[in-house]
């Protein structure tokens, strides 16, 4: 039905009038979203069947991907594009009078994530299924996704997001494929046969509900799943009220990431940690017994992957179904479950590091924490026969101390492989956050440096580039990302140099465009598009640049006669929250905004632009637009990014520090095709571990940096009286833990460098075309396959 545009005409009416009971000129782009989604799945279904039935037949060892976010953004058109009938269908589309972007337009973004992290565990489900890996994800479907967000007045306001409001066609609830999981309640312990057996009694039962979503990989037939679990109540509640039991069992799966500054939010995390562990692992276990009948060669046929330590709590699940439900012992039970789990660290920052307190823990999953109190004890035990009477060292180690399970101790101890996510991470967890477990299990430490899909970022978000790649090289790059180095010939070339810049220039209009329609700011499509779009985090320094920017804003005020190429600095960001520090920074970039955008004796040279609501779909929008992008980072505090991969897929130059990906990146173009500034790693922990610096000093002797600090408290911003307070006291008062004013006047420098750079245009459309030809390698195609080789031995 979509290989040929008369047959996909002819299906599409007729299942819309089908779907909706009307004819096709009373339909809604809401109804013709739907109508086309269902032709979609109906069309992938066989071979959504046949590569479970593949799987099956060649007994292929599986991977789960098992992770508390999903930013999967909107799926409309990736699948399109991966199915290969996206023209058929926009030219069809088109016949009848209908634009296909319009549709796109219509899809809510599948939000289940905050960043960096889940939108890498998207990528790597589109990867896995278009390297015909047998790899599937396991997920939570919150009904709410990470929340809207509004600016009003400046500042930050939460709305709860609702992406499943009109249904979602892409996935199919699997009512009999529930799974039970037990909280609360008690556990008796007695002898059976001579073996010490446990009964988990009085507990609440919840029923995990999968919705299973396809996973459609590029170019090829192989259809994997998502599963995504709901929590509904179980059909005969014991004690509770009825309408209590309904309430809280609901409540496991409606919001991504409840606050938890209270007990009672801790213990919601905590359930739906456990929840998505349970439902995953004895879905898995459950269809592998179908297969296998018992579990004694479980780790040889599957392969568990962590994403964080959010589901480590499958490391103790499995250890209970082998020991109380199969009956095995504690050393047989112990080598298949750590033959099984596979754990990658995603930060080193202390207060990022999950810590469960037992008063929490214990209540809520009694059997769960008997397991991790063995584990740990046996644990300590080993330690001691290694390092006998070193208290200090297994005080330091243990999974369990002061009132405290450590999450991310329990997955090095129960896992078989811990990996950082760059270069630089892999070896500070090594060398210093996680010194210790590296000494004692040496060989479990390895690096995956992140990728991003090609597909998405540059495939389907530049179409245009994408095309002007194609032209110059074949479409090779498109299966093997790494051949975009043949590009590199292309780097000085006149007439291609020009096309990228008509390229550049499309998205820099339409984004202009977007700006206009949203904020009503008429920014300069000349102007260099300098872009910071990222969570909102005291580490990632979006401070930096507003100070800079305020300082930029203060000479050309002084000064008519500086000299400066016009720039607009874009800004996306969500705050946690909780988090106001960091919702006293959005406020500041709006507030900047509103002054610089509105005087009038700047005339345009500078702009300020934060846009609402960051997400995928407006991050595709963004990258292909941008001339600048910021990884400002303090060094070492990074573990990865991704963002910086995706702006230097779309030709952007990268002003930032040695921190995470960016030194690899760095290896890759040099010097002369990047702008790197600020402390090494290496000097920020130096500081660190000598009391840090003095920031009052850097205040006083920076004409620049005083003059901007000033203004934060100043009254230079009569909107927001003593609002930036907080900020100021960050930078002076509490020492300037980020090293921001440590680190200005290197930033400046290089961003003048910037600015200078970017007048000479062939230098800078050359040292563009470098970066996109040396992205290949950050292609998740290549993570994926390193996964695949080097940690889960699949194929
Ligand atoms: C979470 C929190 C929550 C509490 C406040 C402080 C804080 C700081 C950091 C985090 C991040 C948790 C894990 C995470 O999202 N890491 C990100 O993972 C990306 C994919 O590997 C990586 O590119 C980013 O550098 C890393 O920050």
């Amino acid at each position: 039905m979509f290989t040929d545009k008369e047959e996909f005409k002819q299906t599409f009416l007729k299942r819309l009038e089908m779907m909706y009971g009307k004819r096709f000129w009373e339909s809604t782009v809401l109804d013709q979203y739907n109508t086309l989604g269902h032709m979609i799945r109906e069309y992938i279904s066989k071979h959504w069947i046949q590569t479970n039935e593949r799987y099956r037949a060649e007994h292929k060892k599986q991977v789960y991907y098992l992770s508390i976010e999903f930013l999967l953004g909107r799926l409309l058109g990736s699948n399109l594009m991966n199915l290969g009938i996206r023209d058929v269908v926009e030219q069809g589309l088109k016949e009848l009078g209908i634009e296909l972007a319009h549709i796109e337009e219509v899809e809510i973004d599948a939000g289940l994530g905050n960043g960096g992290l889940g939108r890498l565990a998207a990528c790597f489900l589109d990867s896995l299924a278009s390297l015909d890996l047998p790899g599937h994800g396991q997920g939570i479907r919150y009904k709410h996704g990470l929340f809207d967000q509004k600016i009003v007045n400046g500042y930050q306001v939460e709305l709860p997001e609702q992406w499943l409001r009109h249904g979602n066609v892409w996935e199919v609830k699997k009512e009999d494929l529930a799974v039970e999981v037990n909280f609360w309640g008690k556990v008796e312990c007695y002898e059976q046969d001579g073996r010490l057996t446990f009964r988990h009694y009085d507990v609440e039962k919840v029923m995990a509900v999968p919705y299973d979503m396809p996973v459609i990989g590029y170019d090829t037939t192989t259809v994997n799943t998502l599963r995504l679990w709901s929590a509904e109540p179980a059909k005969f509640p014991l004690h509770k009220h009825v309408m209590q039991y309904k309430r809280e069992t609901e409540a496991i799966s409606e919001f991504l990431y409840p606050d938890d500054t209270n007990d009672e939010g801790k213990i919601l995390r905590l359930k739906q940690q456990y929840f998505l562990v349970a439902a995953s692992i004895g879905s898995i276990v459950r269809d592998y017994r179908q297969r296998y009948g018992h579990l004694q060669h479980f780790h040889r046929h599957v392969a568990i992957h962590v994403n964080d330590t959010h589901p480590v709590l499958a490391i103790p699940e499995l250890m209970r179904i082998l020991l109380d439900e199969e009956g095995m012992g504690w050393d047989e039970a112990w080598h298949i479950t750590t033959n099984t789990i596979s754990y990658t660290n995603h930060t080193t920052l202390s207060e990022a590091l999950e810590k469960w307190p037992i008063y929490i823990f214990q209540p809520l999953l009694p059997r769960i924490y008997m397991i991790v109190q063995e584990i740990n004890e046996r644990f300590c035990r080993d330690l001691w026969n290694r390092y006998p009477g070193d208290w200090k060292r297994i005080e330091e180690m243990a999974i369990i101390a002061h009132g405290l399970v450590k999450m991310a101790h329990l997955a090095i101890v129960g896992s078989y492989s811990v990996n950082g996510v760059a270069k630089i991470h892999s070896e500070i967890l090594k060398h210093r956050e996680m010194k210790l477990f590296y000494e004692y299990f040496p060989e479990k430490f390895n690096n995956k440096t992140n990728g991003i899909t090609h597909r998405r970022w540059l495939l389907k978000a530049n179409p245009e580039l994408s095309s002007l790649i194609t032209e110059a090289i074949g479409t090779e790059w498109i299966k093997q990302p790494e051949q975009l180095i043949q590009l590199k010939k292309y780097a000085t070339d006149h007439a291609f140099q020009e096309q990228l810049e008509k390229v550049k220039h499309h998205h820099k209009q339409q984004l202009a465009t977007y700006i206009y329609e949203k904020t009503g700011v008429a920014v300069d499509e000349s102007s260099i598009f300098d872009v910071q779009v990222k969570r909102l985090h005291a580490y990632k320094r979006q401070l930096l640049n507003v100070l800079h920017i305020m300082h930029l804003y203060n000479r050309l005020k002084e000064d008519e006669h500086f000299d400066m190429y016009p720039r607009t600095f874009i800004f996306g960001a969500k705050a946690s929250p909780g988090y106001h520090y960091a919702k006293r920074i959005i406020k500041l970039i709006n507030s900047v905004a509103q002054k610089v955008n509105s005087d009038e004796q700047i005339n345009g040279r500078l702009k300020v632009i934060f846009l609402e609501n960051y997400r995928v779909s407006l991050a595709e929008k963004i990258f292909p637009a941008a001339d600048v992008s910021e990884q400002i980072s303090t060094a070492s505090k990074e573990a990865s990014g991704t963002g910086n991969m995706k702006f230097m897929m779309n030709g952007a130059i990268t002003i930032g520090t040695l921190d995470g990906a960016n030194i690899e990146i760095l290896e890759r173009v040099g010097h002369d095709n990047m702008f790197i500034f600020g402390l090494t790693a290496e000097e920020v922990l130096h500081y660190y571990a000598n009391g840090g610096y003095h920031s009052y000093e850097y205040y006083h002797h920076d004409q620049r940096i005083h003059q901007v600090v000033n203004q934060l408290v100043n009254g230079f911003f009569p909107d927001a009286y003593d609002h930036f307070e907080p900020i100021y006291d960050s930078l002076l008062a509490h020492n300037d833990q980020y090293f921001v004013l440590r680190d200005f006047a290197s930033y400046a420098d290089a961003q003048q460098q910037v600015g200078a750079t970017y007048k000479n245009r062939q230098k800078w459309l050359e040292m563009s075309i470098v970066n996109i030809a040396c992205s290949g390698y950050f292609s998740s195609d290549r993570t994926i396959e390193e996964y695949a080789q080097d940690i889960w031995n699949i194929h």
